[in-house]
């Protein structure tokens, strides 16, 4: 029998984000986000619809943290929709809203779990884009600004934060790809929005750890190991740029390098924003380095013709989830086992991981998810050799408590441990939901 038991004192969570899952777009207060705008815009989403209700969270919320506890969570990881707070992005504070987290955060206490909050899960509120958005620093500053009222008004009870989720995506797909709110294509506005969020993250810092006493402050990157196809030196270029692109863009600055020199060559941009002061400030200090983990990517050169270039040595399994992403737990371990060796980071949390398959009804009462259930439990075990091999990692929070808005996927995606019907609301959980019960339980991987 292998050992899996995980270290005493392990959490074990779960995740979601505002935007995604509580609905009521427009309800007590809150003011117009960037993705009610961009999914109010015809052709962006695939199904066509919007999170205008989404999982209707906002008002069912005692619920689903009654379904939390079913699960036997340990902690909840949640976005606070920064819109709902500061309507016109700074200023003004809308009390319902800081009302509805306050009740979520004394719900998830009486019910024994640890709310783990997310500041910034990409719900920007569309006045704060009509200014250039994270393009213009002036929207950092009003970061801070959000960031001292919503840590203020919870700051007593919550003692986990992280400041921003996947800058990298905010950035990349929302100002460059145009995937993503705010649907901008434009390089120059995308590494200018990469830097305001980093220096919103380091602004926010300190006035986390001013409003909420000893808690534990961190971000939450995606970061996935980019492997070269082949061992030809083109394809260890071109991963070595994917990972400056993808990782070390984010993990430099953070830790006090400074952003990596070859992408900034690669970009061709002086970096002219910055200011005096301002790398440190990213590079203030946290408690903890959030993980967001799907799938590692395979590259291959696009300079050296294929006939040219060596053959491939590594190719993606053919085990892939419904995102068309490769199951790959090996994958996990190896980013694991890079910030632990290359990084300075004390503590280290998967913020997520999941995977979406599309689960069906069995007899209008049960969802059997057994792919979902062997990703999770592959993952698991890879965090457990992680762990052996020295990785400070404290938790674990499966992506997601619950299928949800999948961003440009709409609801075409269900990534969640508990179904959920949306014409009728109802909540379901799935087979992998009452596993994730007893390996909580049991603070060990089970079969
Ligand atoms: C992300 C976001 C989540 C996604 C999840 C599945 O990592 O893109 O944090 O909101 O829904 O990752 O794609």
């Amino acid at each position: 029998m292998i050992d899996t038991q995980f270290p005493a004192g392990f959490i074990w969570g779960a995740a979601t984000a505002s935007y995604q899952i509580e609905g009521a777009w427009d309800q007590d207060g809150k003011s117009e986000s960037i993705w009610d705008r961009f999914t109010h815009m015809p052709g962006k989403i695939v199904d066509g619809l919007t999170g205008d209700v989404a999982c209707d969270h906002y008002h069912r919320w005692q619920d689903d943290v009654a379904l939390m506890k079913e699960i036997g969570l340990q902690a909840y990881r949640f976005s606070v929709a920064w819109p709902r707070i500061l309507p016109d992005g700074r200023g003004q504070i809308n009390q319902p809203g800081i009302d509805f987290y306050s009740r979520l955060v004394d719900g998830l206490l009486a019910a024994g779990i640890t709310p783990f909050i997310t500041l910034y899960h990409w719900d920007l509120p569309q006045i704060l884009q009509e200014e250039g958005g994270w393009a213009s620093r002036t929207v950092s500053e009003a970061f801070a600004e959000y960031t001292d009222v919503i840590t203020r008004a919870l700051g007593d009870r919550v003692k986990h934060w992280m400041t921003l989720n996947e800058p990298f995506v905010s950035a990349y797909l929302g100002y460059e790809l145009g995937f993503h709110a705010p649907g901008h294509t434009s390089r120059e506005e995308h590494v200018a929005a990469s830097f305001h969020l980093l220096l919103a993250h380091g602004l926010a810092v300190p006035v986390i750890r001013s409003n909420s006493p000893d808690a534990q402050v961190g971000i939450a990157l995606n970061l996935s190991g980019q492997v070269p196809a082949s061992s030809s030196l083109a394809d260890r270029a071109a991963a070595w740029q994917s990972d400056g692109l993808n990782n070390r863009w984010y993990l430099d600055p953070l830790a006090g390098r400074g952003f990596p020199l070859d992408i900034i060559q690669l970009y061709g941009n002086p970096l002219e924003f910055i200011r005096p002061g301002d790398m440190d400030t990213i590079a203030t200090p946290i408690d903890f380095l959030g993980v967001n983990y799907y799938t590692r990517k395979v590259v291959r050169s696009t300079i050296v013709p294929e006939a040219e270039n060596a053959p491939r040595e590594v190719f993606i399994n053919s085990n892939l989830t419904d995102m068309d992403w490769e199951v790959c737990p090996e994958g996990l371990y190896n980013i694991l086992g890079r910030l632990y060796f290359d990084y300075p980071f004390q503590n280290i949390y998967i913020t997520e991981n999941g995977a979406a398959y599309p689960d069906q009804i069995i007899a209008n009462t049960r969802i059997d998810d057994p792919q979902r259930l062997a990703y999770l439990k592959s993952h698991f075990e890879a965090a457990h050799r992680a762990i052996a091999a020295g990785v400070p990692l404290r938790g674990y929070f499966v992506w997601s408590f619950l299928d949800n808005f999948e961003w440009a996927y709409g609801f075409t995606k269900r990534f969640g441990l508990t179904y959920v019907d949306y014409p009728t609301q109802r909540r379901i959980l799935k087979s992998s939901a009452e596993w994730y019960r007893r390996v909580i339980a049991a603070n060990a991987v089970i079969d």
